[in-house]
């Protein structure tokens, strides 16, 4: 009611900004493949949930908000052991945020540069975001000091995943240059790299094609400490709707040719008529949903 609404924003004149560094963060989980979902969910932080998968502190003003957009087809059991992982770990970051998923209607190839450019926009029509993350949909952070916030540089949040397993080390990558999997990046940021390709469809290149783009526009992405951005990739078969895109090699070859062609601004002023439909929106308990 209203007398306790107005008592609520009193109350919340008087809170203190959050602290730099969270107070209740635990460091690197104790937490082994395949066990994830049992041993790190915690049932408080889900109840604090509020509907369309969004959260703010209670007891001190957040620094800046975070859009978590993931890139989504068909792995319905990973998106909910990612959103009740993420839910657990950026209520102890004290973040205010907000959880994505953007699915790709079928029938075509996925194209996740494409679902992140409409899950940026989406998200900023949808709410006031200082970061935006665009995550995979496999990736399981296991190190809460990883915090989800954005930098006075683009962010790749992974130093280390079992993806990339090599020899008796756990966590790694595959190449220097990949910037993959889980990256936070400002609206400015974003908008400055005109964003994804939206024309990467299938497995592979877009997230290459992107990291040409932040570095034309004078940018480079930073890492966080090698111990803190490790992840467990949840394992899974090969995905028919997402095969090896054959055409990569040729349309990452002309990545600076297309970069102020069509990314992100292909959805204000658009010379490729780039077109796309909204057949669904619904905000799900734990995260707001885009068809
Ligand atoms: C690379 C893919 C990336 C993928 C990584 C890790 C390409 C572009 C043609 C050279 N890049 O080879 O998209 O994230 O492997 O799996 O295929």
């Amino acid at each position: 009611d209203l007398v306790a609404e107005r008592k609520k924003d009193s109350n919340r004149l008087s809170l203190n900004p959050c602290p730099e560094t969270p107070p209740g963060l635990v460091g690197k989980l104790a937490t082994n493949a395949p066990n994830i979902t049992s041993s790190v969910t915690n049932d408080d932080s889900l109840k604090r949930v509020m509907y369309g998968g969004r959260y703010s502190p209670e007891d001190c003003i957040p620094r800046g908000s975070t859009a978590v957009i993931i890139p989504y087809r068909d792995r319905e059991d990973h998106l909910n052991i990612l959103t009740r992982h993420l839910h657990n770990i950026l209520q102890r970051q004290q973040l205010n945020y907000q959880i994505f998923a953007i699915e790709m209607a079928l029938p075509t190839q996925f194209n996740r540069g494409l679902l992140a450019n409409i899950g940026f926009l989406f998200a900023k029509e949808t709410g006031d975001f200082s970061c935006f993350v665009i995550h995979d949909v496999d990736a399981i952070m296991m190190n809460d000091k990883n915090l989800y916030r954005c930098g006075s540089q683009p962010r790749h949040l992974v130093t280390g995943s079992t993806k990339f397993r090599t020899g008796n080390n756990e966590y790694g990558l595959p190449y220097d240059s990949y910037m993959s999997g889980v990256i936070a990046l400002t609206d400015s940021q974003y908008t400055k790299a005109n964003g994804f390709s939206n024309v990467y469809f299938g497995w592979g290149g877009e997230d290459d094609d992107f990291n040409i783009r932040v570095q034309r526009a004078n940018m480079k992405f930073e890492r966080p400490e090698k111990e803190i951005g490790i992840y467990i990739a949840i394992p899974h078969e090969t995905d028919s709707t997402n095969q090896k895109n054959p055409a990569r090699f040729g349309i990452l070859d002309v990545s600076a040719a297309r970069q102020w062609i069509e990314g992100v601004n292909s959805f204000i002023n658009n010379p490729l008529k780039i077109k796309y439909k909204r057949y669904a929106i619904e905000y799900r308990q734990y995260y707001t949903w885009l068809l």
